[in-house]
């Protein structure tokens, strides 16, 4: 029987927000008795994470006074040490206070743009104090119910203004901190601008300082979209962009569901995992979903260590998968290459065109063969389900 007991080098992350929910929902209040940020570094350190991650009002009350949040800041310092975690990210809350209610860095009222921006460099300074080296940015609140409100290419120039003021922040501060920018496409909002992991590489491509900034992807928003979340992780780790990421599970069509990592759509959790693996991927695996309302904190407890072995368990099967004679035999006849195209593979000359502009092809004989995807998908299915 393989181990999947967590480890350090797994980078097994998870937010204040995630262990700590209440499970309150739009129908129902709390059913979990809320617990301090400390005592959530305890419970992350009992069941083998190695990291969390806060938005600044997780860790401290948005009306904390210093004493109070100097008093917090020493029982979190004092459980990180004690439980041996890290914080590799952190964020801001830019949607929960009512003065966000029609956005932040994209509210048509400049005074919250302005709030917005100060709360974010604060929020910044309190994720380097403890040691973050990623900062997300989730618009949660920047999008609209109706579009006679607001001019959505002017959003996007807001939105642009407000990263590049803070990239110039953080150089100014001489802070080693990349910012990862996460896309959803709803919730809260009818409609948020940016959103897909796509448009986020886009918008990214025209800030002042693109090398500061890439994209922290979430399953359940490209699944909430009905994308295949491996393929906008993929661009944008092919991109050099993939700076964090958010693991959770999420039925298409639906609420924002927060699932357990890996508890809806296996299969492709084992092909994300499989690329996260194969490519060598280094950052965080940060599960950005919560326990079911059902449960008390051991559920919670059982929910977390749920998602980092389903992780562990799909990472084992992408090694099975590249060890497996069969598939990989299956996988080099599908991309047998019999040298007959060189001559016209790679850049672009003139000679190339001309030449491959008079080769013949038999357009019959090619697309003749099949391609035993029925068989590979088969191979892959038994092996998920273990019967390889
Ligand atoms: C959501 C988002 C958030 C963000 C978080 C960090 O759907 O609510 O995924 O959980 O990831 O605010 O930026
Ligand atoms: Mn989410
Ligand atoms: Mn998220």
């Amino acid at each position: 029987m393989s181990d999947f007991t967590p480890k350090p080098e797994h980078k097994f992350t998870f937010g204040l927000w995630t262990v700590g929910s209440t499970g309150r929902d739009p129908f129902g209040g709390p059913v979990r008795s809320p617990k301090s940020p400390a005592e959530l570094v305890y419970l992350l350190g009992e069941v083998g994470a190695y990291g969390v991650n806060f938005h600044d009002n997780d860790l401290i009350p948005i009306d904390a006074t210093p004493a109070e949040a100097a008093a917090i800041k020493k029982d979190f310092r004092k459980a990180l040490a004690d439980m041996g975690l890290v914080v590799p990210m952190a964020t801001t809350n830019l949607f929960g206070d009512p003065i966000f209610k029609d956005g932040a860095f994209t509210s048509n009222d400049p005074k919250v743009r302005s709030y917005a921006l100060q709360k974010t460099m604060r929020s910044i300074d309190l994720g380097v104090e403890f040691g973050a080296k990623i900062y997300v940015f989730w618009g949660g609140r920047e999008g609209t119910e109706t579009d006679s409100s607001k001019n959505a290419a002017l959003a996007i120039r807001r939105n642009r203004e407000a990263m590049d003021f803070l990239c110039e922040y953080v150089l100014d501060q001489g802070y080693d901190l990349k910012l990862a920018l996460e896309a959803k496409p709803n919730e809260p909002r009818g409609d948020i601008y940016n959103p897909t992991t796509g448009h986020m590489l886009a918008f990214i491509s025209t800030l002042a300082h693109p090398e500061m900034v890439g994209v922290n992807p979430e399953v359940a928003h490209e699944h909430m979209a009905g994308i295949n979340f491996m393929h906008g992780v993929a661009q944008a780790w092919e991109s050099g962009k993939l700076f964090h990421i958010d693991l959770n599970d999420q039925y298409p069509g639906r609420y924002d569901q927060d699932l357990r990592f890996g508890s809806r759509d296996i299969k492709a959790a084992f092909y994300l995992v499989k690329f996260l693996e194969d490519v060598h991927y280094d950052g965080s695996r940060h599960f950005d979903a919560h326990a079911y309302r059902t449960e008390d904190y051991e559920g919670v407890k059982d929910f977390a260590r749920g998602c980092m072995r389903t992780y562990l368990i799909l990472k084992e099967k992408a090694a099975q998968f590249n060890q497996d004679a069969e598939i990989q035999a299956l996988l080099a006849e599908i991309n047998a290459d019999d040298g007959s195209m060189a001559p016209f593979a790679g850049k672009y000359t003139p000679q190339k065109a001309a030449a491959l502009k008079e080769q013949a092809f038999d357009r019959q004989a090619i697309s003749a063969r099949g391609l035993r995807y029925e068989r590979l998908d088969q191979l892959t299915i038994d092996l998920l389900l273990g019967a390889r």
